[in-house]
């Protein structure tokens, strides 16, 4: 199997001056560049003690030598755990505590932790991390089935669960990503995607390495810049929020799109209307494509045949999809909705040290349950047609309303709450909190918000709460967040019924 750090490495003998990353501010690296930035931190890592199985934690700021950190772990055997930089300390103690990294490296204001080296990495490739002469040679074995990376994704329960991925993993779903796609050496990607998820890292990313191809790497989304961008780009990947924004600005035009050839989207439902207006303004139709933390990329539009907007397209190579009943598992027929399950290369080995949860999300012939709802019609395509878990999404990241919930019935003037998703126009869905006071305490909607902001990152506190008598209930005794979601759908997109 070629690694993903052995594709990296054929690049780099291959071409070494060809640009990599090209950053907003001018700064350049080459392949070769980027090479001596994974030796050098290689290097300092096994200097900390990092040897093979060891974990090795990031939570930095988007730059190219965040991306040498995550091939440095790889080369040396370790297994790369990114973090989202909103994460809050106390989200952060739970990582830290769960995973037990040997090494946390962090922004350059860094502090001290027990039982971690701690590392700095800033914006600009400074700090600590990029400090020593020494580069490191050689590349740890790494076989199909080793663990590359921990990715955490919140869990139903609320507490997060550590997908662990492999080397094979990556591998094999960068492979059929480069086939499905015609990813080539003559790409340039426009990089506007956080590098702490699986479509920044190791969609976007991986692609661009093993194909040797460069990336104009932004920090953030900036749909202006983009713009000015595209007439030297050929691939853009984003969530459906890029494309409606995009849409927003009378700049987007098909002369501005003269070279792009492939826009790819994913992470959340693009509405089919945004697929519509968006080839109508540049030509392109957008290439929808369906992943997830434990899985890749599961399924795709094709790049050559009908896109078919509000569908995510037909399994990857190698990737086996089907829907099926939810209670016994049985596979159904074409056009009925039921849940949709995975098996392949791609699909993830389990969570990190948690095997129950492991054994109840897998079936007994391999088949992963993703938890989304769909249907496949009779040319094979597959659509989402909503979901079995309790989850939202917000702009492509994922929120669980029962971590939210638990912080709010923390409260001492709470009786209980509800969260759930409704619809946004910027974010797709967006996080609305439904409370129920205590008999007789006053309840202020800032004061809760006040009461949770400092344990929970920025996207996933409520945009609003709505402090009610009751929540509405079935005849279990279930919180009914249907209702609610229909009390409370038009609260950010007018006809506000509540
Ligand atoms: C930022 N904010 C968000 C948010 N992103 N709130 C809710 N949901 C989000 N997604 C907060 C900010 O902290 C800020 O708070 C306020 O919202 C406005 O921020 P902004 O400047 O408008 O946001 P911006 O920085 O432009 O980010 C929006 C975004 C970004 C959509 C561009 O969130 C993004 O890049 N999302 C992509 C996430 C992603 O990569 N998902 C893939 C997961 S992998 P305040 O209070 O300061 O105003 C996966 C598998 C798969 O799902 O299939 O790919
Ligand atoms: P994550 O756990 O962050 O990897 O998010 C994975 C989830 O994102 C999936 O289970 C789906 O619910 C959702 N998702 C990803 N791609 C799409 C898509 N194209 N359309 C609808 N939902 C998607």
């Amino acid at each position: 199997m070629r690694t993903i750090v052995r594709s990296f490495a054929e690049q780099v003998e291959r071409r070494p001056d060809r640009v990599l990353f090209e950053l907003p501010e001018g700064r350049r690296l080459t392949y070769g560049e980027t090479d001596e930035a994974v030796r050098r931190i290689a290097a300092r890592l096994v200097a900390d003690g990092v040897r093979p199985g060891d974990r090795v934690a990031a939570q930095v700021e988007k730059s190219p030598e965040a991306i040498a950190l995550y091939l440095a772990t790889l080369r040396i055997g370790g297994v790369f755990l990114p973090l989202n930089t909103a994460y809050t300390d106390t989200e952060m103690d739970y990582f830290i505590g769960d995973a037990e990294p040997r090494v946390l490296v962090c922004g350059p204001e860094g502090r001290h932790r027990d039982s971690v080296v701690v590392e700095t990495l800033g914006r600009n490739g400074d700090g600590t991390l990029m400090e020593g002469g020494e580069l490191h040679d050689g590349v740890h074995d790494a076989a199909a089935g080793d663990p590359a990376a921990i990715v955490y994704t919140s869990g139903t329960t609320g507490r997060s669960k550590g997908a662990v991925i492999t080397h094979g993993n990556l591998a094999s779903n960068c492979e059929a990503l480069r086939e499905s796609w015609r990813c080539t050496g003559a790409d340039r990607l426009i990089h506007a995607l956080p590098i702490f998820h699986v479509h920044g890292l190791f969609v976007a990313v991986n692609l661009t390495l093993a194909t040797g191809a460069s990336m104009d790497f932004l920090p953030a989304f900036d749909a202006e810049r983009i713009i000015d961008l595209l007439p030297r780009a050929t691939v853009l990947m984003g969530v459906p929020t890029f494309y409606s924004r995009l849409l927003k600005s009378d700049r987007l035009t098909p002369e501005a799109c003269s070279s792009m050839r492939l826009f790819v989207s994913g992470s959340a439902p693009l509405p089919a209307s945004d697929h519509a207006a968006f080839a109508a303004r540049t030509g392109h139709a957008i290439l929808e494509r369906y992943g997830m933390t434990e899985t890749g990329m599961i399924t795709t539009n094709p790049y050559d045949g009908p896109r078919k907007p509000g569908t995510v397209g037909r399994p990857l190579p190698g990737v086996e999809v089907r829907v099926v009943d939810r209670e016994h598992g049985k596979a159904l027929d074409d056009g009925e909705i039921g849940a949709i399950e995975v098996r392949g290369p791609n699909v993830f080995t389990g969570y990190w040290r948690m095997p129950e949860k492991t054994a109840a999300e897998f079936r007994d012939d391999g088949f992963f349950i993703t938890g989304d709802l769909g249907r496949i019609d009779e040319d094979g395509y597959l659509s989402i047609v909503g979901r079995d878990k309790d989850l939202v999404i917000s702009g492509g990241l994922n929120v669980y309303p029962k971590e939210i919930e638990d912080l709010i019935d923390a409260s001492p003037d709470v009786l209980e709450s509800a969260v759930i998703g409704v619809p946004h126009p910027d974010f797709g869905e967006t996080v609305v909190a439904v409370v129920v006071a205590k008999p007789g305490r006053e309840l202020r909607p800032e004061d809760l918000l006040g009461f949770i902001a400092g344990d929970l990152a920025r996207f996933k506190q409520p945009r609003a709460i709505r402090i009610v008598p009751s929540l509405p209930r079935n005849v279990m005794g279930k919180v009914q967040k249907a209702e609610l979601r229909r009390r409370y759908a038009g609260l950010f997109t007018g006809g506000d019924r509540a």
